[in-house]
């Protein structure tokens, strides 16, 4: 019998829920490569809820001026919490408050959201979210990075995004996400397709010679050279074979 060890494993399924005022933002992305193809296959799911929809008042308010006042509005608590409440959740489900404030957003991090069955995004406009939301609903805080962004909408994405290809089956190739970037904690080394020459510039020779076992020693050598151009940061936490380690050091001392 043909080897196949994903029908063994149960299929556990991901959910993400994100809790926005925008939510025309999400479908057309979702509709695209990776993402639409894994909703296809019934991979992931995401369910886009509309935190107006639990405002009561007559003109579905959801923001309201900041206590002791200032610039701007927050988000007033009430929509936001019975938009929490009205979720079905699974067993492993967590809800993440998006931030500028959280912690940072890494590769490390996606693989540890992705063993859960359930991620719940609250995202936020304006000046922020009322504080008591964190305090009652939130698991965990996270930002993508230190820049300023409009509201919470393109960092769910952006987490959604990275999860999904870490789960079973969301990439094509078996070993694709193995192979990428940040994977064994490299950058990529460069890739070329036709044709041979472009506005002068040769595709290297070594690409072209068929010799795969060159080719990939080649490509391994380009990685950590850029690695140490680029992000030496990302070095000190790589996995390097003995002989890497020592090329390394011998290239310090040149
Ligand atoms: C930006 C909200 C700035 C609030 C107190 C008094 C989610 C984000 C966001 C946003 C402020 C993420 C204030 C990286 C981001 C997000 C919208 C500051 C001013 N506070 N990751 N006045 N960058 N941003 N509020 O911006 O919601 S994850």
């Amino acid at each position: 019998m043909k080897k196949n060890p994903s029908i063994l494993k149960k299929k556990e399924e991901m959910r993400f829920e994100i809790l926005t005022i925008f939510p025309d933002i999400f479908p057309t992305y979702l509709k695209c490569g990776v993402l639409g193809k894994a909703i296809e296959k019934g991979l992931i799911k995401v369910n886009i809820i509309n935190i107006r929809d639990f405002a009561w008042d007559k003109h579905k308010t959801t923001d309201d001026r900041p206590y002791g006042g200032g610039y701007g509005m927050v988000m007033k608590p009430e929509p936001i919490y019975r938009a929490i409440k009205s979720i079905k959740r699974e067993e492993k489900s967590l809800v993440i408050f998006l931030s500028p404030q959280g912690i940072k957003f890494n590769q490390d991090m996606a693989w540890g959201l992705s063993h859960y069955n359930q991620l719940i995004f609250i995202c936020g406009r304006y000046e922020g979210i009322d504080e008591r939301i964190k305090i009652l609903c939130a698991d965990i805080e996270i930002s993508i990075g230190d820049y300023i962004l409009s509201g919470g909408e393109l960092a769910a994405l952006v987490i959604i995004d990275t999860v999904s290809r870490l789960i079973p089956g969301v990439l094509g190739g078996e070993k694709s996400n193995v192979e990428e970037s940040f994977s064994d904690g490299l950058l990529e080394y460069p890739q070329y397709t036709r044709p041979k020459t472009f506005q002068g510039i040769e595709v290297p020779e070594i690409l072209l010679s068929g010799d795969h076992e060159r080719i990939r020693k080649w490509r391994r050598n380009q990685s950590i050279r850029k690695t140490l151009e680029k992000r030496p940061d990302l070095l000190k936490k790589a996995k390097l074979s003995r002989d890497e380690i020592k090329l390394l050091k011998d290239k310090e001392e040149v």
